[in-house]
């Protein structure tokens, strides 16, 4: 009900509603409405109620709720439920918890800060509150495992055309960075839990630095890491940014389920990729070699040639990649 109401005055936002009005749409006591307002109004919302007129949504708080983002979605089932959480260990770790219990495929899991959030190979994300987009989409595409790193490509493209519909550019370092000014912005996590042949659920991590100031991050990082306010030298609002990339991801998903082809993703991949054309380390346990980046080809997989000569396919989770000299 508490929703409810809050769909009500968000949809009239700037107009009075009066008590009876909602006591009439949503059949619920004059009484009980004054109780959700009061607890509306704790999770940070600004409502004014004047008698006779009823009540009126002057401002939301900066939070990622389903009924916050909801306004922003063009979507079909993408984002259509968001599980938001004040502080959570990992959303990425609620989401595996969530789909193994059958939760439906387009369920997004929104932290405002993440207390354990993880990247790749065991390695730790920094997520403080309320200043960046720590989300896990829960999936289940009927496809062969063998093509689940399909959707990190997938993912990263849907944070790209998000970005350049704000009108920046940025770069993909393949497979899993966003790339502004040379340091990493995003970071995806793509994680599965499968049988041979069959996927039961991948759940797409996405965190973005929104709005991190360079003294929120640990020194280790200050080199490699930046957030869309440093680089643009403004707030940029989370609601729309991750409407934008649901809205963007959900299009490039559904040609993937259709017909199995990422071709779009993998041409925004090519078109705004940092490494395609330079020389790069390709990073496998130990060992460590060099080689140039041609292209990312119609799988997903980055295609190299080795100073030998030799041209190879690198599957992405693989292996990490770096610049010569620095992080790309
Ligand atoms: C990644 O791993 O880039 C994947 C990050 C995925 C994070 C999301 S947030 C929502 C969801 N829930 C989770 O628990 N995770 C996902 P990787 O390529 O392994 O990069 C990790 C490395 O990036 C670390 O070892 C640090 O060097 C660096 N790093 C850590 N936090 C960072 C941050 N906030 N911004 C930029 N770099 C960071």
């Amino acid at each position: 009900m508490k929703e409810k109401i809050l769909s009500l005055l968000i949809n009239n936002k700037n107009d009075f509603i009066s008590g009876q009005k909602i006591s009439n749409d949503l059949d619920v006591s004059r009484a009980a409405i004054w109780k959700y307002i009061n607890r509306i109004k704790e999770d940070g919302y600004e409502i004014e109620s004047v008698t006779k007129k009823g009540y009126r949504l002057i401002s939301s708080p900066d939070i990622l709720t389903y009924s916050e983002i909801n306004k922003y979605l063009k979507t079909e089932y993408i984002g259509k439920k968001i599980i938001h959480f004040n502080t959570i260990d990992s959303t990425n770790r609620k989401a595996k918890e969530l789909a193994a219990i059958g939760e439906d495929e387009g369920t997004v899991i929104i932290s405002e800060e993440q207390t354990k959030g993880r990247g790749r190979l065991g390695r730790d994300w920094i997520s403080p509150k309320y200043k960046g987009i720590w989300m896990s989409l829960i999936l289940r595409p009927d496809i062969n495992p063998i093509h689940a790193s399909k959707l990190t490509i997938i993912g990263a493209a849907a944070v790209v055309m998000a970005l350049h519909e704000l009108g920046r550019d940025s770069y993909i370092k393949w497979p899993n960075d966003i790339i502004l000014n040379d340091k990493k912005v995003c970071g995806i996590l793509t994680e599965m839990n499968a049988e041979l042949d069959k996927i039961n659920y991948i759940i797409l991590g996405i965190g973005i630095n929104v709005n991190i100031d360079e003294e929120d991050f640990p020194e280790q990082l200050r080199d490699i890491a930046t957030s869309l306010k440093n680089e643009f030298g403004m707030l940029v609002d989370r609601k729309n940014l991750i409407a934008k990339i649901l809205n963007n991801f959900e299009f490039l998903y559904e040609d993937f389920i259709k017909d199995g082809s990422i071709k779009k993703s993998i041409e925004i991949s090519n078109n705004n990729s940092i490494l395609i054309g330079k020389e790069i380390k390709i990073i496998s346990g130990k060992d460590t070699t060099v080689a140039k980046a041609l292209s990312i080809d119609e799988d997903g997989a980055l295609i190299v040639e080795y100073l030998d000569g030799t041209i190879s396919k690198i599957i992405s989770g693989e292996v990490s990649v770096r610049g010569l000299r620095g992080y790309i």
